[in-house]
């Protein structure tokens, strides 16, 4: 996993160099938002089942992906697909605080689309899914951290694509 820290660090260590003007000016960036960072994930981390249960109503809970024939049906199938909401919720989150989005791709995004594939999950309803855990996000964490968290959701919409 990257961040934004080491991925400034690393670059100007390889060169024996101190940090440059540019380097310099998106850590300001970075830490200027800390803050605001982490109190969208202390938000996340009391209220995580409440974003999930919003998401899963607003997007995929009235229809028939949970009746018989659907992906979400039976119990065991609408219980993977509420924990796989809470990986994305969980590792955006990481991403969001890491302000690098290398955590999805390593963690959730490797290997996921053929998973999917192989066992018929429906990626346009997990898309549906993700679209509609930005908008609880915003209602959530602001409309600030919520955009940035919203930069991590896509991230992983564009690896399932
Ligand atoms: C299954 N989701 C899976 C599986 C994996 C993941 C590996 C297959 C193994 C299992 O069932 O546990 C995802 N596992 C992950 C991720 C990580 C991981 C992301 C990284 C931390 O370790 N079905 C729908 C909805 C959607 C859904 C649209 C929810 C948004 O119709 C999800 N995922 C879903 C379902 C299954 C699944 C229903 C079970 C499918 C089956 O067994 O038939």
């Amino acid at each position: 996993m990257q961040d934004t820290i080491t991925s400034l660090i690393n670059p100007a260590d390889e060169q024996g160099q101190y940090l440059n003007a540019a380097a310099l000016d998106q850590l300001n960036k970075y830490f200027q938002k800390g803050a605001v960072r982490v109190q969208a994930a202390s938000t996340i981390s009391d209220t995580a089942s409440s974003i999930i249960s919003k998401t899963v109503a607003k997007s995929l809970l009235y229809g028939d992906i949970t009746l018989p024939g659907g992906n979400m049906y039976p119990t065991r199938r609408y219980a993977a697909c509420l924990r796989d909401l809470n990986y994305f919720l969980r590792y955006a989150t990481y991403a969001m605080l890491a302000a690098d989005a290398s955590i999805l791709d390593e963690r959730v995004l490797n290997g996921l689309k053929e998973t999917y594939a192989a066992l018929g999950v429906p990626i346009d309803r997990v898309v549906e899914a993700l679209n509609a855990m930005k908008e609880v996000l915003h209602g959530a964490v602001g409309a600030e951290a919520g955009q940035e968290l919203g930069v991590y959701l896509d991230h992983i919409t564009a690896g399932l694509a």
